[in-house]
């Protein structure tokens, strides 16, 4: 069966001639020719979803780009402020160099000064030595002679020196042991028989204490052996009633040349000892 295809358009008739063949099988009835329109409408809609698709993928890359720039701007000022202070902390390098070379001076300066003071420390004991001699020179004295420093009282083998100022048991420690000597430490009853003489009635300080280790101990850290005799009566009680926090840990003598315990902040008089000096004429 063959189908003969009718065209109603006359202006088709003049484009494509019925006589020829090929051309007729193309031509669709009018009903049909939105068929011709199909392929190039699908295409077109092919190519503007690619290109909604494209222009989408488009915006997301330019977004990307954007943020991407906006990262690479941070970064920048980060960079650049991170510059900024590694500059500024170069310069305060150099500055504490500077500072830290100028220091060196000073404490060179310091250390030559601490020098020079050791080598007055050593000529003062030259110097009392020297002073010792010449005094038994002036009293005609031969053989072998003790002396002590000014303002110091020679007893045994020892001088003495009972002060006229007032410090804490520390400072009191720290300044006899800067004479050479140490707070002084009663061995012997003539020790404190000679010591009691000469500080009743007033109170003086003695290198006696229990703060280190909770048990009465001379300066030097030799143990003291408890005798009551030396105490005043009810004494060392380790009182806390003064108000000054912690407890008494450092002996005074009293008026009556017994001994106390005390606050070791408050102020004494003290009684220093050290070596006594010997010339030979
Ligand atoms: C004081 C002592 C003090 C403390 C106090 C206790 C009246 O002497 O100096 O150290 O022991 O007595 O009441
Ligand atoms: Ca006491």
């Amino acid at each position: 069966m063959t189908t003969e295809y009718h065209d109603d358009n006359a202006d088709n008739t003049a484009i494509w001639p019925k006589e020829s063949p090929p051309m007729r099988q193309l031509m669709l009835p009018s009903r049909y020719r939105w068929r011709e329109w199909l392929f190039p409408a699908v295409t077109a809609g092919i190519i503007l979803a690619l290109v909604i698709a494209l222009g989408a993928s488009n915006t997301k890359t330019s977004n990307r780009l954007w943020m991407l720039e906006e990262n690479i701007s941070n970064m920048t000022d980060r960079i650049t402020s991170s510059l900024q202070q590694s500059k500024d902390a170069t310069q305060e390098v150099k500055r504490l160099q500077f500072a830290l070379e100028s220091n060196k001076d000073q404490l060179t300066s310091v250390s030559e000064a601490l020098s020079q003071l050791s080598e007055l420390e050593s000529l003062k004991t030259i110097l009392s030595g020297l002073q010792c001699s010449f005094v038994n020179f002036i009293n005609n004295r031969t053989g072998s002679h003790d002396c002590c420093p000014l303002h110091w009282e020679l007893f045994g083998s020892s001088c003495y020196h009972f002060s006229k100022d007032v410090r804490s048991w520390d400072d009191a420690r720290d300044w006899c042991s800067g004479q050479g000597g140490h707070l002084v430490i009663l061995k012997t009853a003539e020790e404190w028989t000679f010591v009691t003489d000469r500080t009743m009635p007033t109170f003086y300080w003695i290198g006696l204490t229990d703060e280190r280790t909770g048990k009465w101990e001379w300066v030097n850290q030799t143990p003291y052996a408890m005798d009551r005799r030396h105490w005043k009566p009810n004494q060392p009680d380790n009182w806390r009633g003064h108000g000054l926090g912690g407890t008494e840990d450092c002996a005074h003598i009293h008026s009556d040349g017994r001994l106390n315990d005390m606050h070791c902040s408050v102020k004494f008089r003290y009684v220093c000892q050290r070596h006594k000096q010997t010339s030979h004429t």
